[in-house]
């Protein structure tokens, strides 16, 4: 089992994300041959943002690991349930879902700055997505953080990624300009290869470049995992993202659902 140092443990409540290298470097055929199959055989929530000019999609979907063999293995063998439950700290890891994000080559659409919680049916501070990457990403094309940002108190307002909002009249302020004014904040990110992660707290900003690779894929497997202290939020009038059309749970009840499985 693979025990974290204390110094990763601390980055990554001090600055809400922290880079892991090489802990999934076995699991990159599975999760690539996952991903092959999801892209063959998308779900109904899938998102594809074609590019212009000839450029690559923006593939994303999620939710898809019950059916997806390659993904039920990673999440219930990897011992990644483990790497996130020794992050948040706490005794119990619960699966939230899956989210692969596929940008080909030319892909046009940058990831824009966002916070995954409010787009989440969930609140509470025990979160980590462990966001995998599954070919060699250079500093240039990386998903990078504004550190400290899940400790600054405030849901902003969750996109689409082609920036089209999510709902209109939710109420809340629109995330600030990062890329305007990089200097201003304390962005961090990483080069990384296949089979690295980078763990991140669900309020963390974060946000990632278009592809601008004319020859290199820039493949993604987040998983996202749930600690003790999360309970499920009703967003009264709110479409949420993944929208888990089935649950039934009420608000403030402990995530205990069979879309959730305990690891
Ligand atoms: O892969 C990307 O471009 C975005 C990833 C992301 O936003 C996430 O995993 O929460």
């Amino acid at each position: 089992m693979t025990q974290l140092d204390k110094d990763t443990i601390e980055a990554f409540h001090r600055d809400g994300a922290v880079a892991l290298h090489g802990l999934f470097s076995d699991w990159v055929d599975t999760l690539r041959a996952g991903i092959a199959r999801n892209m063959a055989e998308p779900s109904a929530d899938v998102r594809i943002y074609q590019g212009k000019d000839g450029g690559g999609r923006f593939f994303g979907d999620y939710c898809n690991w019950n059916r997806i063999p390659e993904y039920r293995e990673f999440i219930f063998n990897s011992g990644a349930a483990e790497i996130g439950r020794q992050l948040m700290g706490t005794k119990t890891v619960r699966l939230f879902h899956e989210h692969v994000l596929v940008k080909e080559p030319g892909a046009d659409v940058a990831t824009p700055w966002h916070q995954d919680q409010p787009y989440y049916c969930v609140d509470g501070t025990d979160t980590v997505s462990l966001w995998i990457p599954l070919d060699h990403i250079p500093r240039e094309r990386t998903l990078e953080f504004v550190a400290g940002s899940h400790k600054w108190g405030k849901y902003y307002r969750p996109e689409r990624f082609d920036k089209t909002p999510l709902n209109e009249g939710d109420g809340l302020e629109p995330v600030p300009d990062i890329n305007g004014n990089r200097d201003k904040f304390n962005v961090i990110g990483w080069a990384l290869e296949p089979g690295d992660a980078v763990a991140f707290n669900y309020m963390t900003l974060h946000g990632a470049p278009a592809n601008k690779s004319q020859s290199e894929q820039r493949r993604a497997f987040s998983l996202r995992l749930l600690g003790d202290n999360v309970r499920y939020a009703k967003r009264e009038g709110i479409k949420t993202s993944p929208p888990f059309r089935g649950v039934t749970l009420t608000h403030g009840a402990m995530v205990d659902a069979p879309e959730f499985p305990l690891l």
